[in-house]
């Protein structure tokens, strides 16, 4: 895909983006650290801005904006904790690009331009509890019968599932076929009998982004739901992950920013033997691998998404990106920890509440070691071919 936008209109709205973190979102971050609750006023605020729809086509109600420029926004948007970015994530990513690229167009029209507004919240659901890296091995059923189908089976640690208008839901249609070839992709209402959604879970950070089992029992659904063919739902699920991996990428690029941010601001406020921290050697080698690191993991992002809008195949770019982003925004959240000493301990300090959000980004949508296997592999079959 083309750029969507001329440099100016860009440079306009990613300045929007960073007033309105800076303004709204970051002074709010405690807060909803605290309560585990993002307050409905920038829940609106996230609708109006049009942010539920960054990625999907402006024929939709959408940004539009190609992926570039897409990551250029969440470059910004991601200066603030990641729970932002959580609650609008799955609408801009693994939800609708499922429905995008696989889907129909009674599906798209159905669907779509209500997941550009917010007004509907998508949760993608592939995990299991027994099915986590070895995403081909779940064991979620979709028995044909008749015009319907009849889903049985659990899914975990569901991103949005207590908001969640509709999931999509990789279960296995065909018993006898093992992996990822008896997988196919369904989209799911949430008012389907049947369908049921557990407590949420408590977790370590993004505190206001919520995640929870989601549960089938007998729940039929019309076979309209079907998203492509029957079988394909693995590759559905792995091309959304595909550009979801870019995402998170990007997203760990804007919050080790505002870590390096708020490691230099500390660095050169907090004076120990007589001179501000920040004069010192090994406080300042902490900032330039930070700085460098992050200046890298920008760069992969870059090329990564302009990959993409070329219609290029970035299975490898996307989770090079994504372990390299997601490992170095840990050691950023380290480090800038360290340079706080005591202080980045406590709860009121944003580098503490930062380095509980960061963690989980080297866990989802693939954890380190299964990207590691994914471009391993890729290599491999490329210099057998
Ligand atoms: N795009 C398109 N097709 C893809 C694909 C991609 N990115 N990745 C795999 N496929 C296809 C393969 O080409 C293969 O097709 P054929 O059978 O026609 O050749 C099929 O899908 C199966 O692929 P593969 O054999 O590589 O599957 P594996 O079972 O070995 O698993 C991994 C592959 C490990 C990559 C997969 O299970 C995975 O990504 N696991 C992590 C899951 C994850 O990220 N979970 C987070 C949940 S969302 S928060």
């Amino acid at each position: 895909m083309t750029a969507t936008l001329d440099p100016e209109t860009l440079a306009e709205l990613l300045q929007t983006i960073r007033r309105f973190v800076t303004e709204r979102l970051i002074p709010a971050e405690q807060q909803v650290d605290r309560e585990d609750r993002i307050p409905e006023d920038i829940l609106r605020d996230l609708q109006a801005m049009g942010l539920y729809g960054i990625t999907i086509p402006t024929g939709y109600g959408g940004l539009g904006l190609n992926a570039e420029e897409s990551v250029q926004v969440f470059f910004e948007l991601c200066r603030a904790a990641p729970a932002f970015r959580s609650v609008i994530g799955i609408n801009n990513g693994l939800g609708s690009s499922s429905i995008l690229s696989d889907g129909n167009d009674d599906q798209r029209n159905r669907y779509i331009r209500r997941l550009a507004s917010g007004d509907l919240v998508a949760a993608f659901c592939l995990t299991e509890p027994d099915s986590g890296s070895d995403a081909g091995a779940l064991t979620t059923t979709a028995r044909r019968d008749g015009d319907h189908y009849i889903l049985n089976g659990t899914k975990r640690y569901i991103t949005n599932a207590p908001q969640a208008g509709i999931f999509i839901v990789m279960a296995r249609t065909d018993p006898a076929q093992a992996g990822a070839a008896g997988v196919s992709a369904f989209i799911v209402e949430r008012e389907t009998p049947g369908l049921s959604v557990a407590r949420p879970d408590r977790k370590m950070g993004q505190k206001g982004a919520h995640l929870a089992d989601v549960i089938f029992e007998d729940c039929r659904i019309p076979a309209s739901a079907l998203i492509g063919r029957e079988g394909q739902g693995f590759k559905v699920a792995m091309r959304a992950l595909d550009r979801g991996r870019i995402h998170i990428a990007a997203m760990c690029v804007g919050i080790s920013e505002r870590l390096i941010d708020e490691g230099l601001t500390y660095a050169l406020d907090r004076p120990q033997f007589g001179k501000p921290i920040a004069e010192y050697q090994l406080v300042q080698a902490m900032l330039a691998d930070s700085k460098a690191e992050a200046y890298a993991a920008r760069c992969m992002v870059l090329d990564a998404a302009r990959r993409l809008d070329r219609g290029e195949r970035v299975s490898v770019e996307a989770s090079c990106s994504k372990m390299f982003a997601s490992e170095m925004c840990c050691r950023v959240a380290d480090r800038v920890v360290q340079i706080h000493g005591g202080a980045g301990y406590i709860s009121e300090c944003a580098a503490e509440r930062l380095y509980r959000d960061v963690r989980v980004f080297r866990l989802y949508e693939g954890t380190t070691q299964i990207q590691q296997l994914i471009i391993a592999k890729a290599m491999i079959t490329a210099r057998r071919a």
